[in-house]
């Protein structure tokens, strides 16, 4: 395993895709050079939303979370390369569009905290990433395969 292998969870939420953006989303990740390792158009039951989004339970915003994220489908896909988790992050700006700089997904899609427009796991929650990978994919629908593009996107060849 390189350092190049890091794998992260992201999703197009319900108004993501009845907007149209998972095309634009999806090319966003390509063109930084990120590998897709694993993809599937689904919806989301009430008990995924559960678990999912298990560390807010309680909170006040809770059950409108749940029902917004199974309102319709979702596109989850995983994501590899250098840093993902972080770097998907900064891409996808604050959780608050208002709050998200242009250039950013949620900055560019977003006016509303409720309607975000994308899921990617917590960087500053250790091993998030790994966990929501294990929850919505089957080892078998993670592919392994060579991105011929490696070798311009990094420098070093320990990919
Ligand atoms: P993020 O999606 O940036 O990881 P989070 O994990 O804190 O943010 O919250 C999960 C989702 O819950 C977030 O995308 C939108 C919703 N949410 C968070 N805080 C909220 C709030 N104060 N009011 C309404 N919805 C909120
Ligand atoms: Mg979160």
């Amino acid at each position: 395993m390189s350092h190049h292998d890091e794998r992260t969870f992201v999703m197009v939420k319900p108004d993501g895709v009845q907007r149209g953006l998972i095309g634009d989303i999806v090319s966003r990740f390509e063109d930084r050079g990120l590998k897709l390792v694993g993809a599937k158009f689904m919806q989301i039951d009430e008990e995924l939303a559960h678990e999912h989004y298990g560390e807010h339970e309680g909170k006040p915003f809770f059950e409108g979370l749940v029902e917004f994220i199974t309102s319709g489908p979702v596109f989850a896909m995983v994501w590899e390369g250098a840093d993902a988790t972080r770097q998907v992050r900064k891409m996808m700006g604050e959780t608050d569009p208002a709050d998200s700089a242009p250039g950013t997904i949620r900055g560019d899609y977003g006016l509303d905290l409720g309607h975000n427009v994308i899921h990617g796991s917590d960087h500053e929650d250790e091993g998030a990433n790994e966990r929501e990978i294990d929850l919505f994919f089957d080892d078998a629908e993670l592919v392994d395969w060579e991105m011929d593009t490696a070798d311009w996107v990094y420098e070093d060849e320990s990919h």
